[in-house]
């Protein structure tokens, strides 16, 4: 059974939204860097991009990261190299954004990824949904929208990019 929770406008409002909240919380910072989980991670972040540069003229660089590499269930050697070096990241305010937040696991390795390569001065996280079943103490900054989930459940994150449309769906079996 599937069920719409968010759709194509209302996405847009709430990355719109999550903008305005690190604008907000981030005043005068001029050191921001947005880093995106691939895969729609990357993709979220570059829209978070777009509205900084739209809202408040504001060019903040943007990089993908690709955290296969660092995961504690599935090492490979397949992950891509990140695509930014120490210079890009260190003392800066990296804002680091994915799609779904539910165990913490992929954000853990996210970290681990970061900070192998530099030393920022702070990271901060941005998800469009939080289903949560939190396995680490981690938790998100910037939340577009809390989805409780069962276990047996799935958030369908769909995104213009690589999906037909932009929207958030529930899956249960
Ligand atoms: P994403 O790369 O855009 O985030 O992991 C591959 C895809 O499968 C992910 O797309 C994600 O949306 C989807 N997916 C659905 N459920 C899960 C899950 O429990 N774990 C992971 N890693 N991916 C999931
Ligand atoms: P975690 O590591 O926190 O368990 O899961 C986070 C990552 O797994 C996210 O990058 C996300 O892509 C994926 N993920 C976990 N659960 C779901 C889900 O229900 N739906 C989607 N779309 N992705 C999920
Ligand atoms: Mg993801």
């Amino acid at each position: 059974m599937k069920k719409e929770i968010v759709d194509n406008k209302t996405m847009k409002r709430t990355l719109t939204r999550i903008t305005y909240e690190i604008i907000e919380k981030n005043k005068g910072d001029q050191n921001l860097v947005l880093i995106g989980i691939k895969t729609r991670g990357t993709f979220l972040a570059q829209r978070i991009q777009n509205r900084l540069r739209q809202l408040e003229d504001y060019e903040v660089p943007f990089f993908e990261l690709d955290v296969t590499n660092f995961r504690d269930d599935q090492k490979t050697t397949e992950g891509a190299i990140p695509t930014f070096t120490d210079k890009d990241i260190d003392n800066k305010n990296v804002v680091l954004v994915d799609d779904v937040l539910y165990t913490g696991r992929t954000i853990r390795a996210a970290l681990d990824a970061i900070m192998s390569i530099g030393r920022p001065g702070k990271i901060s996280l941005a998800v469009l949904v939080d289903r949560g079943h939190r396995e680490l103490p981690i938790r998100a900054d910037y939340v577009g929208k809390n989805i409780p989930t069962s276990r047996h459940e799935a958030i369908k994150v769909s995104m213009a990019e690589v999906d037909d449309e932009d929207g958030v769906e529930i899956i249960s079996h």
